[in-house]
């Protein structure tokens, strides 16, 4: 392993970026062409798990096995978007979305995870985006959110390097299918949580709880990446490519070396990894010595970071939340956990309020992240792709949903982008997570996220309060900082 660099790489000041905040109705206007959208993932609302050809996923397994999802919740039937995607276009439009971020199943593509294509599969994906574009709604093409057809699972999974071979050749597929129509292709949704919370906690599928294991996934998931990424430019088509990172504020809980370690650590695992990965073709030196204690690092070969590092034409950034955290308990954790290294780390809370999930409220997080993003790393248009909140909504009397924590998460979030723009930094775009309340993972159907209601017994959607406000939002082009919003 020679490609990764042990020094620190320079941070090279520049000039803020030029985007023009907008003439609008708003207190706070956004750049014009800002693009504001909504998001959401196949396995979480597709549902047709076994129609038209469709083969099972790692999520088809995990969510059938007893125990691993709350209440044995499984996507089968999801909130059927597969079959309602024309009405939901149509609520899309009614809300004045301009983008709309999806992702496409690779099992519907590809059942086996190699070789023979499933026109079908791809045929729902043709007839989405075509339903998009009619609406004026840019379709924005994530190529895997989590979904790992079952066979290539079997074959090893992600900890082996054949997968990220068959990521590129599905990616290669799809692009030559849809490349004329879809302009914004995204490789990755959040590699962390494949590896990590996929091979090392096993919260997620395929339930691994091996740190080795997910070490060797988080390299081959980002050799599939830079892989795929290079089959997609070799069509020679006008598309913008990047991958999707989630992206977390960190902090110590004090200035206590052990606290600043277990920052050190977990801003290593979570943040740096990745962006140096892909936006350096580095990997930190910090980190490979943390993962050198629970593998060696043979899977990591001679010319894979100058792959991993292929230029991208933009970021993807999910954000939630921020990790404060300290050093060790005593004794250690022994609990599994999805960072390799765990022992040396307790998360603490900072006593800000939380969302339905249990995630702190920090909004300033945001602001840090992206101007980090903008400070340390190559200069490169920057989206939010996820930015949401789950809360217990409820349906009233009256037949509404009116999340006002939801709108107030939105709106403090929104306004920490406003900043960052504002300070230079080159963000392009918003996408709300989620369009639609969704399976949750391992939260099944507990976890409510979206902007839309989803009554699961009747799949009627009920535009909750934040739809509306989002849809004001985005009419005005900016956010209202008068009570009347
Ligand atoms: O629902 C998920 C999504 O699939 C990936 N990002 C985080 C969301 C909320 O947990």
């Amino acid at each position: 392993m020679t490609d990764s660099d042990l020094s620190p790489a320079p941070v090279t000041p520049r000039e803020p970026d030029t985007q023009t905040l907008g003439e609008s109705a708003a207190d706070l206007g956004f750049p014009d062409g800002f693009l504001w959208g909504a998001a959401t993932a196949a396995y979480q609302v597709e549902g047709a798990v076994a129609e038209d050809g469709r083969g099972p996923s790692i999520w088809d397994t995990f969510s059938h096995t007893p125990g691993k999802v709350l209440g044995g919740d499984t996507g089968d039937v999801a909130v059927e978007h597969y079959h309602r995607y024309r009405s939901d276009v149509a609520l899309m439009a009614e809300l004045g979305l301009t983008a709309y971020r999806f992702s496409v199943a690779w099992p519907r593509v590809q059942p086996d995870g190699r070789g023979a294509i499933n026109q079908a599969g791809l045929d729902f994906y043709r007839r989405l985006v075509d339903e998009l574009l009619e609406h004026n709604i840019e379709p924005w093409l994530t190529l895997y959110h989590w979904d790992l057809p079952q066979p290539l699972e079997d074959a090893g999974g992600w900890p082996v390097r054949d997968t990220a071979e068959r990521f590129a050749e599905y990616a290669a597929v799809v692009h030559d299918a849809l490349g004329d129509r879809v302009k914004a292709w995204t490789t990755l949704n959040e590699p962390w949580c494949s590896a990590f919370l996929g091979y090392a906690s096993g919260d997620h599928a395929p339930g691994r709880r091996d740190a080795a294991s997910a070490v060797r996934a988080a390299h081959h998931l980002l050799l599939g990446h830079g892989l795929a990424t290079q089959a997609m430019r070799a069509a020679g088509r006008d598309t913008q490519i990047g991958i999707t990172l989630n992206l977390y504020a960190i902090s110590a809980a004090s200035d206590d070396p052990a606290d600043v370690d277990a920052a050190r650590r977990i801003d290593g695992i979570q943040n740096r990894l990745f962006l140096d990965a892909v936006l350096r073709g580095r990997y930190p030196a910090d980190v490979l010595a943390d993962f050198s204690t629970v593998t060696d690092l043979d899977h990591i070969r001679d010319g894979d970071l100058a792959i991993i590092g292929t230029p991208l034409d933009m970021l993807g950034i999910n954000y939630y939340t921020r990790h404060v955290v300290a050093g060790p308990a005593d004794p250690p954790s022994t609990a599994p956990a999805p960072w390799p290294g765990s022992e040396w780390v307790r998360f603490v809370s900072s006593g800000r309020p939380v969302t339905a999930m249990g995630w702190e409220i920090d909004s300033d997080g945001l602001l840090e992240v992206l101007r980090r993003v903008y400070a340390e790393y190559p200069t490169i248009p920057l989206y939010i792709t996820e930015n949401g909140a789950a809360f217990d909504d409820e349906v009233t009397s009256e037949g509404t949903v009116e999340d006002q924590d939801r709108i107030a998460y939105l709106d403090a979030h929104l306004t920490a982008c406003h900043q960052a723009i504002t300070s230079g930094v080159p963000l392009k775009g918003y996408f709300a997570w989620s369009l639609l309340d969704n399976f949750e993972w391992a939260w099944g159907y507990s976890k409510r996220f979206g902007l839309v209601y989803v009554d699961y017994l009747t799949q009627r959607r009920i535009p909750k309060a934040s739809a509306r406000w989002y849809a004001g939002v985005i009419a005005r082009n900016g956010l209202v900082t008068s009570s009347e919003d």
